[in-house]
């Protein structure tokens, strides 16, 4: 990492904050895993934490200094290298309770029954990730605006999956030097999980804007590798040292197992000085976990149940010990677990306790490492049997600490460790019976077994500790950094590739099928400009339409919200079809006509309404378009500080003279409510093309960029293929994939005119060959 900074940006900062009985705040330090690989490397390359400091820090207020007392991995941070991120309590709770907690923890762990999926959560989803993006941009802008050293941000966590897109647009607007990486904690699941997500394709775009995404195992590499070819259509190749890459936009986004461990010699030094915890009269079967539904826990206490129920033996000589740490508690899915905890133990308890003894000692409480260490040590089986978990450091925990005798460890496969540890005894927790007779197995496990296995693990362990995966990151950017050089490749949502097209589109086109392209004008074809007279098709766009129309099997029409004369000669191609009025009015390639029936006295309505308009609100540079039943009043020119009470007065104008209110691009517009729109006249148009069975002869692509699209893209979904043209990819569309700008559209255009062009030539090819082969059989 010669000549970088390392950027840390995680949902939390590396400790937490203590106030004083003076008022003084004091660092806490935390000992995770995490902190303890990654806080060294922070301090040595003179990097940044960026993080939310918890409740307790006041906005403005300063991180205090680490005390001369503090022997943690972060007492090295000056509070200069911390850059603390406030939330509000109603940003917590949306985006911390809500949309991290309420949503995305429970369908990463493939639970979508437990997820809520929830509007508002997710947008404070997002303001939160800006919010992060914001304090990694100023310290990026501070130290690495056109500078030599390379910036390396590293993103921790399903709580900021959004962050990268806005650092990367930023980082490569600005010329900031930096590498963007991510790192997730939990399971990334299957795209029939993933999908269930919304916003699936903004948290796919996310991670793919940044340089390296990390992931526990090579499952979680598989699903999201999978996700990038279905869901965006992307190019995945393998890479070497059981890497991918994924390719986008002309960026190459390298994919990495990278399983996070435990510094293994601190958990061994622990337990060695740990004091005696646990009577050796009974022995000791030992859950550790935070208190959540993924951690299998009620699962393994009926397991237990079962145990005792099918062998009697071990009543009053085995005891479940289970630690569970209160977590979430603000969320109601854990306030329920914890109530059915309560009433599980106190059951079995009950059902089976003697006058000596008791099946289950639960701690619902946190205890430090070292106490930790101690009843590792001592117990006789780790019993970890998560439903679903990204790893589970209890697991790597229990064995580091195994110093004096072996033990035995029974784990999930459902957690990522469980891919890893293959010595433990590996048990689905799903099955009880199973659970129930592999903890007997392991009760009565002979000494050299035990032995042989916790030997083996020990070692693995040992060597795989977290510092290594803090060296293997190191590693990985240092490769990265040699490869592409330092400067950053610009936004995926700037640069499309031919290649994107083939991804998404390439089997979409079939042969047999027609093609009909419908593209709307402004913003799609033509690029926006202030005044919509100006408009006008590029001579390159209009090159490529032209031959595209002379095709065979290519159909085109343009569907605009402009009057369908004024679209018509601004696009001045024959032979193509014309909608205008957002449909309303509709000219064919042969001439003929549709015009949507209108209601009496609907076009004086709308002229009174348009005078009204144009007397009153027609100031600051804003205009009023005439387009017979529709009406647009434009305010781009209007200075932003006067567009508000002008945009309401215009709304309360159209509302009263009872017209629905449409908004475009820095324009308002007067509708009817005709129960017509873009999508309507899109299937119209192709049922008059093709017939009432156009989607078995046509493929449809469509291309819009306007809120008046959206209902087109809604309609054409699963019949069509469309394209949104937003700058942003996290917005909100029906559309299947968003393209930046008219400049891709082109890039579109080219791409099907290719692929047309080549697949007939294949055809004729294939036709003259078969003429050849008939002349030779009839010689
Ligand atoms: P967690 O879901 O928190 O972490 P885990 O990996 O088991 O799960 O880590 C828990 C940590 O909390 C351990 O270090 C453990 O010692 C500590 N802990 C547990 N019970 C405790 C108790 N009663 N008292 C004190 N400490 C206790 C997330 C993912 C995991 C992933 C980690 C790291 O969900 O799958 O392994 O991040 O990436």
């Amino acid at each position: 990492m010669n000549s970088s900074n390392l950027i840390v940006i995680s949902n939390r900062l590396p400790f937490t904050l203590k106030r004083g009985p003076d008022g003084s705040l004091c660092r806490v330090p935390a000992a995770g895993g995490l902190v303890t690989a990654v806080a060294p490397v922070v301090i040595e390359t003179n990097g940044t934490w960026i993080g939310w400091a918890g409740p307790g820090l006041s906005e403005g207020e300063l991180i205090p200094e680490s005390l001369p007392s503090d022997r943690s991995p972060t007492a090295g941070l000056k509070s200069g290298q911390i850059r603390p991120v406030n939330l509000t309590d109603w940003e917590f709770q949306m985006y911390y309770n809500g949309c991290c907690n309420a949503t995305l923890w429970p369908l990463f762990h493939s639970m979508p029954d437990k997820a809520i999926f929830n509007q508002t959560y997710w947008l404070a989803y997002k303001t939160v990730n800006q919010k992060f993006a914001q304090a990694t941009l100023n310290d990026l802008r501070k130290n690495h605006s056109n500078s030599d050293t390379v910036g390396i941000v590293w993103i921790q966590d399903y709580h900021l999956l959004l962050a990268a897109t806005i650092i990367r647009q930023a980082a490569s607007a600005e010329n900031l030097n930096c590498k963007i990486c991510f790192f997730l904690h939990i399971p990334f699941p299957t795209w029939d999980m993933v999908k269930i997500l919304p916003w699936n394709r903004e948290v796919i775009q996310a991670l793919l804007d940044c340089d390296l995404v990390g992931f526990h195992v090579d499952d979680y590499c598989l699903n999201f590798v999978d996700c990038c070819r279905r869901g965006l259509g992307c190019k995945v190749e393998p890479g070497t040292k059981g890497t991918y890459r994924v390719n986008k936009g002309g960026r190459c986004i390298r994919v990495m197992p990278h399983p996070i461990s435990i510094p293994f010699s601190r958990f061994e030094d622990l337990a060695d000085k740990a004091e005696q915890t646990l009577c050796s009269d009974t022995q000791v079967i030992l859950g550790v976990d935070r208190l959540d539904y993924t951690k299998g826990l009620v699962n393994r206490f009926k397991a237990f149940e079962i145990l005792l129920s099918t062998h009697p033996e071990y009543i009053n000589n085995v005891v479940l010990l289970q630690v569970a740490v209160p977590s979430r508690t603000d969320v109601q899915e854990y306030q329920e677990l914890k109530d059915m905890m309560d009433q599980l133990v106190g059951r079995i308890n009950g059902k089976f306790s003697t006058a000596y003894w008791s099946p289950i000692r639960y701690i619902y409480g946190s205890l430090s490492h070292s106490q930790l260490a101690g009843i590792y040590r001592d117990s006789d089986v780790g019993l970890i049997t998560p439903l679903r978990d990204g790893m589970n450091l209890v697991a790597k925990e229990f064995v580091a600490c195994r110093t004096r005798k072996p033990g035995v460890l029974i784990l999930s496969p459902f957690a990522g460790a469980g891919e890893m540890m293959k010595e433990a005894l590996l048990v689905n927790p799903y099955e009880l019976e199973t659970v129930a007779e592999t903890i007997h197995r392991a009760l009565q496990m002979p000494e050299n077994e035990r032995e042989a296995r916790m030997n083996a693990l020990r070692s693995k362990e040992r060597v795989n500790n977290v510092e290594q995966w803090m060296a293997k990151f190191i590693q990985a950017i240092s490769e990265l950094i040699q490869e592409d050089g330092k400067e950053i490749s610009p936004s995926d949502s700037l640069l499309v590739q031919a290649e994107d097209f083939q991804g998404c589109l390439g089997d979409f086109i079939e042969d047999g099928f027609s093609l009909a392209l419908l593209l709307d004008f402004d913003g799609t074809l033509s690029p926006l400009v202030s005044n919509p007279k100006d408009a006008a098709l590029p001579s390159a766009t209009k090159d490529i339409l032209v031959r595209l129309s002379q095709l065979p099997n290519v159909f085109i029409g343009i569907v605009s919200g402009r009057g369908v004369e004024d679209v018509m000669s601004k696009v001045g191609i024959p032979g193509i079809t014309y909608a205008g009025n957002h449909g309303l009015n509709i000219i064919h390639p042969d001439q003929s006509t549709y015009n949507h029936p209108i209601p009496e006295n609907l076009e004086e309505r709308t002229q009174t309404l348009l005078r009204q308009i144009e007397k009153e609100c027609c100031v600051f540079g804003a205009t009023v378009e005439n387009k017979g039943v529709i009406v647009t009043w434009h305010y781009r020119n209007v200075p932003t500080e006067k567009r508000e009470p002008l945009i309401s007065k215009v709304k309360n104008m159209v509302t009263k003279a009872g017209f629905k209110i449409g908004t475009a691009h820095c324009a308002l517009e007067s509708k009817p409510d005709l129960g017509w729109d873009k999508g309507k006249a899109s299937m119209l148009i192709l049922k008059n093309a093709f017939g009432k069975d156009w989607p078995q002869k046509v493929r449809v692509i469509y291309v819009g960029d306007d809120v008046t699209d959206e209902d087109a893209m809604r309609d054409l979904k699963g019949l069509g293929f469309s394209f949104k043209i937003s700058s942003s990819t996290l917005s909100m569309t029906n559309a299947d994939r968003i393209l930046p700008g008219t400049d891709s559209v082109v890039k579109l255009l080219e791409w099907v005119e290719h692929t047309v062009v080549k697949r007939s030539g294949v055809d004729t090819e294939i036709e003259l060959r078969v003429e050849q082969v008939q002349r030779e059989v009839e010689i």
